[in-house]
């Protein structure tokens, strides 16, 4: 069997369903090899790689399974690597292969040739050079086990030419890892001692992250809070872990989140973190965060543990497994925390102000207030980057894990369309929703082409402001309104766009026309692109300024600024 064979084998092997890819001269053995295996594994030609690394990350943060992408060398290759960067910040498994010259022209500055080795270095969990043919079933098991173990992340494989059209003599089959041996279970002592604090707090919250959708800890979750009555927040990652209709849910906190959720953390006598790494979107300045709060921080990577913030109690272990320790440890204990909880409730129902706001031109809220109608409990709502990014976390209310999918800690621009694209092939029967802006959606328009040719349907919803609109809000009220490099001026016009790809497009600029507009792309069979106008300088208010406190939040609501209620 050739490498190329033992290739596909391997990710056989590894249950690989969806290989989302674009080909070139250092790769067409395995593309060749695809023709043969085609009713087992299904290419999906994307139309920028950048786009195969994103459809790779948006399927994997749907299944919790490592999604594969695969380029050729040289430009190729790097048209990866911002996918690769923003699944590593968010802690998404994934494979990403790409061909590379062959192993005699290694470091001859050969044609299409770049050194992916060095470059993704910083931005994988581990990476992968396959020499020799008779390694390619070992050390792709290997790439698995890293990507989908532990903490998840991203892993690359280098695949020179020659591995691939040389014949697999006799394989290796060492599968260990030096090294690699993640923790699971928390330890007892810290479990316990962790009881106890949570037990004695009076006004405790949970801050939910990202590690509680990786590890499915939402029913667990779900049983803590309601054996303890305790409120909890969750990061822009981990929106969707827990579900935020529920009367203890805060929704999200952070430099944009919602009041509540802010004031709650500032309040706080104990703070239990689940597998959220402390970002400084969420904590703002690092002195006065949770200053009267006790830490409990439970992580699965060691390394995060007092990275950012000083922590009272640390427990390794993965979240889903520390959740039952700690419910076991604390066993039906009658919920205590009434008199915070009570005025805790009270505020969140402050905090669900009215969005559904009519007028000319559209309100960003009025969208939010849409999603919040037609999305059924399975849909998938994916963002872009910028002000539309955080109306969505801030505003549509989601309920069930995996059914919000976003990027967070690279905040990639380009994401969401290509990502949406990933999540609907995982999930067929959901309706997949893309809230995009204007700018980041004309980032990965080309893959209007994927969407039709590969009949994937998904709707992107672009919230034209005919800005920049992040950049702008930041400008106007940092930078005295002085707006440089941020106009787009709503060009294109997106519906044509759509029609060009022979799909169809709507544009929506009135209030009468949203419900029937969303209500068509649900229906419809294929891809539609909704263009929706909005007003051009609206801002996602309230917000605290980078590195500010908590507290500090102004804007919209907040009457006065530092005093949240
Ligand atoms: C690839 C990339 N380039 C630049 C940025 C910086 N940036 C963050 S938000 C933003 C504006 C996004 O504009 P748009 O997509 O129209 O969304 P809006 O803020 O208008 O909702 C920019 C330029 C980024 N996050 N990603
Ligand atoms: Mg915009």
């Amino acid at each position: 069997m050739k490498g190329s064979e033992a290739i596909i084998r391997a990710l056989l092997e590894e249950n690989v369903e969806y290989i989302f890819g674009f080909p070139g001269g250092a790769v067409m053995p395995i593309y060749d090899e695809f023709l043969e295996f085609k009713d087992d594994l299904r290419h999906i030609l994307v139309r920028h790689e950048q786009a195969a690394a994103h459809a790779a990350d948006g399927y994997a943060k749907v299944t919790g399974r490592a999604g594969v992408c695969l380029a050729t060398s040289g430009p190729g290759a790097t048209n990866l690597v911002t996918g690769i960067m923003t699944a590593y910040m968010d802690s998404v498994p994934m494979i990403a292969l790409a061909g590379n010259v062959p192993t005699s022209l290694l470091g001859n500055d050969a044609f299409q040739e770049s050194d992916m080795m060095g470059i993704t270095m910083p931005i994988t969990k581990h990476n992968f050079q396959i020499r020799d043919p008779n390694t390619i079933h070992t050390k792709i098991k290997k790439a698995f086990t890293i990507a989908q173990e532990g903490r998840p992340g991203p892993v690359y494989i280098d695949l020179p030419k020659d591995c691939q059209t040389k014949e697999v003599t006799k394989e290796t089959n060492n599968f260990k890892i030096a090294g690699f041996k993640p923790v699971f279970e928390g330890h007892p002592k810290q479990i316990m001692k962790a009881a106890e604090m949570i037990l004695k707090a009076e006004r405790p919250v949970i801050l939910a992250g990202g590690g509680i959708l990786i590890s499915n800890a939402s029913p667990e979750l779900s049983k803590l809070v309601e054996m303890l009555n305790i409120p909890v927040t969750t990061t822009f990652m981990g929106k969707s872990c827990f579900p935020e209709s529920h009367p203890l849910c805060l929704g999200m906190l952070g430099m944009h989140g919602r009041k509540v959720a802010n004031y709650a953390i500032g309040n706080a006598d104990l703070i239990i973190n689940l597998g959220c790494r402390f970002s400084d979107r969420i904590t703002g300045d690092l002195e006065t965060f949770a200053s009267q709060a006790k830490i409990i921080h439970v992580d699965i990577d060691s390394a995060e543990i007092g990275k950012n913030v000083k922590i009272d109690l640390p427990i390794v272990g993965d979240a889903k497994k520390v959740l039952a320790q700690l419910i076991k440890a604390i066993e039906a204990k009658a919920g205590k925390h009434k008199e915070w909880t009570e005025k805790i409730k009270r505020f969140i129902k402050e905090c669900d102000c009215e969005i559904d706001i009519s007028g000319s031109p559209l309100d960003p809220r009025k969208i939010m207030s849409e999603f919040n109608r037609v999305l059924k409990k399975d849909d998938i709502l994916v963002t872009g980057t910028g002000q539309h990014q955080m109306f969505a976390g801030h505003f549509v209310k989601r309920e069930k894990p995996r059914t919000f999918l976003s990027s967070g800690g690279a905040g990639t621009m380009g994401y969401g369309f290509p990502a949406a694209m990933g999540a609907k092939i995982a999930a067929p029967d959901s309706q997949v929703f893309d809230i995009d802006g204007d700018g980041s959606f004309a980032m990965v328009i080309q893959e209007l082409a994927t969407c039709k040719e590969e009949n994937i349907k998904v709707v992107p919803v672009i919230m034209n402001n005919a800005y920049l609109g992040m950049v702008r809000q930041w400008m106007e009220l940092f930078f005295d309104k002085r707006y440089s490099g941020v106009h787009l001026k709503r060009t294109p016009d997106f519906a044509k766009v759509a029609e060009a790809y022979s799909l169809e497009g709507v544009t929506v600029e009135r209030d009468s026309e949203i419900a029937e507009a969303f209500d068509r792309a649900y229906k419809a069979d294929s891809t539609v692109v909704l263009d929706v106008i909005t007003q051009e300088e609206a801002n996602i208010l309230p917000m605290f300024p980078a590195g500010a406190r908590n507290t500090d939040m102004f804007g919209n609501c907040i009457q006065k600024r530092g005093k949240l209620f």
